[in-house]
């Protein structure tokens, strides 16, 4: 089986947005592309077929911490990995647990060996090292796992952020030693994308993307942004980033973002996209159409008889109703969650879909430039 390959097929003109293939041993990817969440080994409240058949998603996320925690490596190698184990045949991506430790789990030290924690589900102890975090990974299977890394908060102040910067370098050394001595469990190619951080300095930022591309990984994060800074912070940081990774490799954005922030960012060169979003607006009634933002609890919904969305390619947008929808979430009934999850995420693959028709057709620019108003706006 084969390394992940990426095959750049368009550059825009007026803009460094870009269209490529990437290509996984569990399949092809079309690029710009936004990969669902699946937190714990599911996208909350949809099913595996409904994202192949409703959502068209290419890529899913899984995250170490949660799925270490629970169901627990043994498990998941006794089913022969997430893919086996959630019966989802398309590539999978794992976030290495480096950012979810420090948003989620109680009383973590940091340390040069690692990260230790307690668990969020029953307060148990455990260790994270960037060994045994590749090695968790490899269990999880997933086609492409993330360096083990520091998030800083924002802000951070220049120590903190330099000194945050330099461990995150110390232990991307240590997983890609410990990755190129291990092997692949299952059979097919996983890949190790490294992580660019540097909080919002920009030496440290330009420091740590010259080092991130010197690995020569076969693809590239951005991590740290989109945590509190203000939106053009983030633009200044992800073209400072993209200018400097290789243009021959994916770019993936960590943890972006609302539509417009994802159309934005792939204007800057950025290619892959994750973020919960979708799926927990969705469950807070808060819907992304390709006309503008619904609060779907709004009482103007109540008489509403028309679909959803029919302004996109996805079948449960064009059958079930506003009126119907509105009902279901008041009601808090379970389809509810169901319906509003699958919408929103066929929504973000179609807005990523268009912006890769528009970019091999040379047109994406203006038409960016459009959308990005129009989905602000407040239905
Ligand atoms: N690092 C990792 N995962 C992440 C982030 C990061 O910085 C972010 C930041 N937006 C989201 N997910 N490992």
């Amino acid at each position: 089986m084969a390394a992940l390959q990426f095959n750049l097929q368009t550059t825009d003109t007026l803009s460094k947005a870009r269209a490529g293939v990437i290509t996984t041993d569990h399949g092809t990817i079309e690029t710009p592309i936004f990969m669902p969440v699946g937190t714990v080994g599911t996208v909350k409240a949809v099913t595996q077929q409904q994202l192949k058949q409703e959502v068209n998603a290419q890529i899913i996320l899984g995250n170490t911490y949660h799925l270490y925690l629970r169901p627990g490596l043994k498990i998941l190698e006794a089913a022969g990995g997430l893919h086996q184990f959630n019966g989802w045949d398309r590539p999978i991506l794992t976030d290495s647990g480096g950012y979810q430790v420090f948003s989620l789990a109680n009383n973590r030290k940091i340390k040069e060996e690692g990260v230790v924690f307690q668990s969020h589900i029953d307060g148990s102890k455990h260790l994270f090292t960037p060994e045994n975090v590749m090695d968790t990974q490899r269990i999880i299977g997933g086609d492409i796992i993330m360096a083990f890394d520091e998030c800083p908060p924002y802000p951070s102040d220049f120590k903190y952020a330099k000194n945050s910067m330099e461990l995150t370098h110390r232990w991307l050394d240590r997983c890609i030693n410990h990755f190129n001595n291990t092997t692949d469990k299952y059979g097919y190619t996983q890949n190790l994308f490294p992580i660019v951080q540097g909080s919002t300095y920009k030496d440290l930022r330009t420091e740590s993307a010259y080092y991130i591309a010197s690995k020569n990984a076969t693809g590239n994060a951005i991590g740290g942004l989109s945590v509190g800074e203000p939106t053009e912070v983030m633009y200044e940081y992800t073209a400072l980033c993209c200018d400097i990774l290789p243009e021959q490799k994916p770019r993936y954005l960590m943890g972006v973002g609302t539509p417009w922030n994802i159309l934005e960012n792939i204007a800057l060169g950025v290619d892959m996209f994750d973020c919960v979003m979708p799926t927990r607006n969705g469950r807070n009634a808060m819907l992304f159409t390709s006309k503008g933002i619904i609060n779907i609890d709004n009482k103007k919904w109540e008489n509403d008889f028309s679909v959803i969305d029919d302004g996109i390619d996805c079948p449960m947008s064009n059958y079930y109703s506003k009126s119907y929808l509105r009902h279901l979430m008041k009601a808090k009934e379970y389809l509810g969650l169901t319906i509003a999850s699958v919408h929103n995420l066929a929504f973000y693959l179609w807005l990523v879909k268009q912006a890769r028709a528009q970019i091999l057709a040379g047109t994406f620019t203006s038409w960016k430039n459009e959308m990005v108003v129009r989905l602000q706006t407040k239905l």
